[in-house]
């Protein structure tokens, strides 16, 4: 059989469902063609293929390409000032009279061009991708008008023309309150439902959208209005979900059919046991609960004894979780959250697909866009064990 590519002498993690544990495969082969997986798996099992190219692998492992499933990666500016002030006793209120919080990066955000966004993107990006990853979700969220909200989503969905990496694109328009609503949450929802959720799904600027639910953000009855709107347009749910205080964010995002429920540090097992039956994804973002010093853990106990799935992103944003590492967010949910190294690996790859409801990525399965990461390493569990060090060998994405 013809293929492009042929990954051989590899050991693989296939994460296909079904297979014991992460499907590893000692003496394994990738075949690609036509951007897809034609086989991985077993050399024994492999039919002959005639390859364009061949690749030994020198016995490298192989997973699929890493997925970061939860990312405000545009914004203009940062918010190093205001960590130092922190560091040095300041509270929020201080810090928010001092210009700081969510709406001075919203501030800075609607004053950049797309070239400028573009720019300061770019490196966040590179370093997501110099570590393995093929696909990234992108919120907006720091425009707040429709037109800077939609600036964002362009500039998210241009990425991907400057690199070789998938973006996958949700609208965040209820993430704070911009000044000018002048303290007025509900007349700003009414807004975003009316006007901004139509306008961003009838020009394809995302998939999903997102909110978040917490006092100091909107309430679960304003959530819920974002989410009826969304699915009147064909949009998909995701929440900022119980990261500060239970507002019962997990069972809301259930009712809604949400792809995922993200944070989750004060969902209790109702919460737990609503996802489980939506079948919606828990992402865990291990960064914000490291840099906020939160002590709180996320349940992991009941997402496994519910048979949640468990995703990990980075939620790299400028105020509460300035992260552009991957590998390093699957070390801390490991070290902060204990989850084990199948679950990080898992939740990188195959459960970060399935928040985004990416069925064609995530494992390494016949018929998948071929994205993979190869990896410098003895052994799987290298991949969460490294702080600051990284062992990729090389990344593909759809087949190149
Ligand atoms: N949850 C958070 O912790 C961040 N946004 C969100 O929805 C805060 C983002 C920021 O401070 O800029
Ligand atoms: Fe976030």
């Amino acid at each position: 059989m013809h293929c492009d590519t042929l990954w051989h002498n590899a050991r693989l993690l296939t994460l296909a469902p079904g297979s014991e544990g992460l499907g590893v495969v000692h003496k394994g082969v990738v075949a690609a063609r036509d951007a897809k997986i034609a086989f991985a798996g077993p050399a024994g099992e492999a039919t002959s293929f005639n390859a364009a190219a061949e690749i030994d692998c020198d016995g490298r492992w192989i997973t699929p390409g890493l997925i970061d499933c939860h990312t405000h990666l545009i914004f203009a500016g940062n918010r190093a000032r205001e960590f130092q002030m922190r560091l040095d006793g300041a509270s929020y209120e201080e810090i928010a009279r001092a210009g700081g919080g969510i709406l001075s990066t919203v501030k800075a955000t609607r004053q950049a061009s797309e070239d400028e966004l573009m720019l300061t993107a770019l490196p966040r990006l590179d370093a997501l991708i110099a570590e393995g990853v093929t696909t990234v979700e992108i919120k907006s969220g720091y425009g707040l008008t429709l037109e800077d909200e939609c600036k964002q989503l362009r500039v998210a969905k241009r990425l991907a023309g400057e690199r070789n990496v998938d973006v996958v694109t949700t609208f965040l328009g209820a993430h704070a309150l911009p000044p000018e609503a002048e303290g007025d949450k509900d007349a700003y929802v009414d807004q975003v439902c009316r006007e901004w959720i139509p306008a961003i799904a009838r020009d394809g600027l995302a998939e999903a959208v997102d909110a978040f639910c917490e006092s100091i953000a909107f309430s679960p009855e304003q959530v819920a209005r974002v989410f009826e709107a969304a699915t009147a347009h064909g949009l998909r749910a995701k929440l900022h979900a119980d990261q500060l205080s239970n507002l019962s964010g997990a069972a809301l995002a259930a009712r809604f059919g949400a792809l995922s429920a993200d944070h989750l540090e004060w969902t209790g097992e109702d919460g737990v046991v609503a996802l489980a039956r939506a079948n919606t994804t828990a992402v865990l973002l291990p960064g914000a609960f490291y840099f906020l010093r939160e002590t709180r853990l996320p349940p992991i106990e009941l997402l496994r004894k519910h048979s949640v799935p468990i995703a990990i992103a980075t939620d790299c944003n400028p105020g509460t979780s300035p992260l552009t590492s991957l590998l390093l967010a699957m070390n801390m949910a490991a070290t902060c959250f204990r989850l084990t190294v199948n679950e990080c690996i898992a939740g990188v790859t195959r459960e970060a697909a399935r928040a985004l409801g990416r069925l064609n990525i995530g494992t390494l399965e016949q018929g998948k866009q071929c994205d993979l990461a190869i990896w410098d390493i003895e052994e799987p569990a290298e991949l969460v064990y490294h702080m600051g060090f990284n062992p990729l060998h090389a990344r593909i994405r759809a087949g190149r």
